[in-house]
Formats: structure tokens, sequence, C-alpha cells
């Protein structure tokens, strides 16, 4: 039976809602430089336009679209010379802060125009999210707002410390729907998050169509992937005792759902990045398929949390007629860089068969035009320059260093700082405690180190905050877990490491609330803060 959890919504700020001034102090994540000039504020009107230049017409359309609810303002795109009032997106070379052309951007707002200027769609995209954080609160509403669209004056020039700053959802534990998704993505590009991980396989699901290639020697038969692999999810348990494992844990994505959530994620600069992963973390593929097994005989299913138990057998050209036909339809479905083939607590696999098995894959992946990415006990092999190294705990450190020495790059995501599944302290009703006990709230996910244990600022390309969901169903508790510390991941990604500062972030953390109730953005509102 499915005895779901319910989270409540966050609990009404202390304060009335929405009355602290937005303004450069309140920004998160926090610029690399912002003044507040002093001049007389920049005001949207029903009158204003979204001037497009050298190309920014998308992202004026989308910031159109962003406005829309709560203004009621139709706010075209044009290319007519700025009047006041307008909001002028200004595209071309040498816009953006010197050597940060990628994701950098200005921003000055004064009572003539709002004017963000980029060198890249990217990032304009980002000053955007700027300068929806200088407007009130309200503009935020999904329903219109009658009120005065301020923007105080500033001038901001900000560029990302990292180009890697990710979020990582484990829908296979615990299946979302495309809608939610989608809208977890809206809410994480707010702070400015760049890349989302998709788990989409693990021992208790398999969530992503594959189909029956005409190629196919060993007569798989990969519609059994969703057919029988996606009917499963962690059970969940409160106390001890097992609720049930819910509707909400089975279900898959057709190729052209995914395709659907690559879509939405590139339209907002997101990069997906599709792990697969192996040899371990496969019951339900060797619960799917019969040959994957040396006994060939299927696997029951498990919907139990439990980790380890499960490998693909790293000695039989199976796995790797599998592997191969897996990735070429991940590979053709991401237009991204990285292919993340996994690689963790493979427990019963043998070390040997390990590095076996990670030998022969690798190949594959540099011959789909892909670099890996996998966590950090992957670096057991040589990897190829580029390769991304996902860091989750120290055990393997010098297979790490030595893997950097020769070229790959890190993305931090130490469990105990970063991991969005654990409880924020003994009383969540969701989440485990193994990474972190008792005090794992937004200020312990804010005040620690990306880059240390030997590693350079270039070696360590960014951050990514993994929600895994045993212990999660839906939204809802998604947004529970991850706000406020997906906020914490994302300025750790964003700023550079001297101007982080864990009061000075608490401070703009608490004009946060309001304007998460407004987008109806579920939150935990931490004892600590004094939300407004
Ligand atoms: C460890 S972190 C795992 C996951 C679990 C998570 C729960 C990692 C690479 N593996 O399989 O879901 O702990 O916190």
């Amino acid at each position: 039976t499915a005895a779901l959890l319910v989270i409540p919504a966050a609990a009404a700020p202390a304060a009335p809602i929405a009355t602290v001034e937005p303004g450069v102090q309140r920004l998160l994540p926090r610029p690399v430089a912002a003044v507040a000039t002093g001049r007389a504020p920049f005001t949207l009107t029903e009158d204003s336009h979204i001037v497009a230049r050298g190309g920014a017409e998308r992202v004026g359309d989308y910031l159109g679209d962003l406005l829309r609810p709560a203004t009621g303002y139709r706010l075209p795109v044009t290319g007519r010379s700025p009047r006041r009032g307008d909001i002028v997106l200004d595209l071309g070379r040498g816009k953006a802060p010197a050597g940060h052309e990628a994701e950098g951007y200005r921003l000055v707002t004064d009572e003539r125009s709002a004017t963000i200027s980029a060198d890249t769609p990217a990032g304009l995209f980002l000053g955007v999210q700027t300068f929806r954080q200088l407007l009130p609160a309200w503009a935020e509403s999904r329903t219109r707002v009658s009120t005065a669209w301020r923007a105080q004056a500033a001038r901001i020039s900000d560029y990302p410390r990292f180009g890697y700053r990710g979020v990582m959802l484990d829908v296979a534990r615990s299946y979302l729907t495309v809608a939610e998704i989608k809208r977890y993505i809206d809410s994480a590009v707010r702070f400015k998050v760049n890349t989302l991980h998709l788990h989409l396989t693990d021992d208790q699901a398999w969530r992503i169509a594959i189909s029956t290639p005409a190629d196919n020697p060993s007569g798989l038969d990969y519609d059994a992937l969703t057919r029988v692999g996606s009917r499963g999810g962690a059970d969940i348990y409160a106390n001890g005792t097992q609720l049930g494992t819910g509707p909400a844990t089975r279900g898959y994505y057709t190729q052209r759902d995914y395709a659907e959530i690559v879509a939405h994620a590139k339209a907002r600069f997101v990069t997906v990045v599709p792990e697969i992963d192996g040899p371990g973390h496969t019951n339900a593929a060797l619960a799917s398929i019969p040959k994957l097994n040396p006994d060939g005989v299927v696997k029951p299913m498990n919907n139990t949390a439990d980790v380890g138990y499960s490998t693909l057998d790293a000695n039989s050209p199976v796995t790797y007629e599998f592997l191969r036909t897996v990735f070429r339809q991940i590979a053709a479905l991401t237009p991204g860089p990285y292919l993340h083939i996994g690689g963790d607590e493979a427990l019963v696999t043998g070390h040997d068969n390990y590095l076996r098995y990670l030998r022969e894959l690798l190949p594959e992946v540099a011959a789909l035009g892909k670099l890996p990415m996998g966590w950090n006990e992957y670096a057991a092999v040589d990897l190829p320059p580029g390769a991304v190294i996902h860091f989750w705990r120290g055990s393997t450190l010098a297979d790490v260093l030595k893997q950097v020495a020769r070229g790959a790059k890190v993305v931090m995501s130490p469990a105990g700082t970063t991991y969005l599944d654990q409880k924020y302290d003994p009383t969540s009703p969701i989440g485990l405690s193994w990474a972190c006990r008792n005090a794992c709230d937004f200020d312990r996910y804010y005040d620690w180190l990306p880059v240390r244990d030997g590693l350079t600022e270039t070696d360590v390309i960014g951050v990514t905050a993994p929600l895994w969901s045993e212990t999660v169903r839906g939204l809802a508790q998604a947004e529970w877990l991850s706000y406020p510390r997906l906020v914490s991941i994302a300025e750790v990604g964003w700023t550079p490491q001297a101007d982080r500062n864990l009061a000075d972030f608490t401070a703009r953390l608490s004009s946060l609330g309001s304007r998460l109730t407004i987008a109806g953005i579920n939150f935990r509102p931490s004892p600590t803060i004094p939300w407004t």
C-alpha cells in the first residue's frame, strides 16, 4: 500500500510577506562586483519593450514570458532604439568582463533602462536571473499583482568561479514526471545552476527506454528494461517500519520524453548529464534481461535500499554489447559533452573485473565523441584527458590525484556537505543521515572548500548537489530537501572563494523566503534564519 509522507508547505514567514526591499545586497549567489549607484531606480511599465540586440531574441522571449504572469504586461521583444523603461539585452563581442566570455555578463539599471550585456546567450540568461532578483519578490507570482515594478539603480559585473554548477536528481529510486523535472530546472536556474545530472538507472529501477537495435546479435529484449525494470523504486521506511513503495516510484521516460527534458534544459542553458550506473547498482537491468546474468536467469526486482549487491558480468561479451547499445542511444540524446558511467560501490564485482569493465567501456564512450564522468572509484583506471572524476568521498584520493596529473578534471560532491538527501536534523521526516548527522543545514553546505586535498583551482571544474531519492517522493519533497541548501551549493559554485562569507550569505538568504513562497517553491524554513 502506498503511504506517502506529506511535507507541509513552507511555514508562513514571520514578517509580512515581501516587505524586504530587494537590491544588490540581497543577490543570490553573490556577484563578483555589484554597486548601488544611488541614481533613481529603473521602473518597468506596460509600455516597456525588451530590446534585443545581436541575436538576443530567444533570451528576450524567455524574459518576456517570465515577467508576464505577475505584471500582466505584454513586453514585446523588439529592435527599437531604447526608450525610458526598456530592458535592453545586448549580445556581442567584448560585452562580458574580459576573460569570462562564456558566462559572464554586465547589468546596469537606472531610471532610463535596464541593460544586460554579454558575449553569449548563456551570459545574458544569467544576467536575466540577476535582474529578476532586483525586482520585487512579487515578480515571481504566477497570478497578476498590482505593484510598482522598480529595480534599484545598480552596476554589476559578474562571472562564475566554476563552469560546472550542478544538481543531481536520482529518478531511479523515485520517479519524477517530466513536468516535475522541468519545474525543478526552472527553480534551480534562478541560482545560476547550469548542469542537471540525471541518475537514470540503479538497483531498484531503470527509467529510460532503450529501443531494440537492428544489430542485436544476442537477441536482447531491450523493451524489458521499461516493461519490467521501470516498475520498481525504493521502498519507503519510517522509524524502521516499511510504509510501502508507492506509485511515485514507478515510471520511465520514453526517448521523446527525455529529449523534451533535454530541450527544456537547453533553452535555459542547462546541460543534462545522463548517468547509466555500472557495473554495480544494476539489479533492475539484471532483473529485466536474462542474458545479462551468467546463469541466464533474471534476478528478482529488489526495492530495498541495499547497495553493493549487484554487478554486471565484466567477463561476458553480452555485457558490452548491451552497454554499446545503451550508451549509443543515450549519446544520441545528449548534446552535452559528458556521459556519466557511474562506477560507484561495485562491491561484489571484484577489483580485476571492475578494471576490466572500465577498460572496455571507456573506449566506447570516446568512440561516441563524449567525455566520461564517473564516481571517484573509477579513477582506479587511466582516464582520457578531460574525463571528469565525480568526487563524493575521499577513499580514492591517491588515484584521483594521479588521474588529475594526467589531465582529468574533478567535480566536487563531498557527501557530508553537498548531499541533499541527508536530513537537516534528526527531526526531518525524510532523508538519510549516514553522510551528515544532526546539523546539516544551509550553513554546513555553504562553509566548505571545493578546492583542497592537493587539488588546484583549475583541476576542479565545479560542484554538484546530489539528491538521492530513497526517501523522497515527488517534487514538493525534492524541493523541501533542496531549499535552501541548493542555494548554498550554487553560491559555492559561482562566487569567488574570497568573497564568500557565511554571515553575509545568511543575511541574503533571509529575504529568499518570501520569494520562494510567492514562486510556489517548497522549502524548509531553517529555524536559525529570521525569514522575511
Ligand atoms: C551512496 S553516493 C550512493 C547512492 C545512495 C546514497 C544515499 C554514491 C555514489 N552512491 O547509491 O543513494 O549513498 O545517500
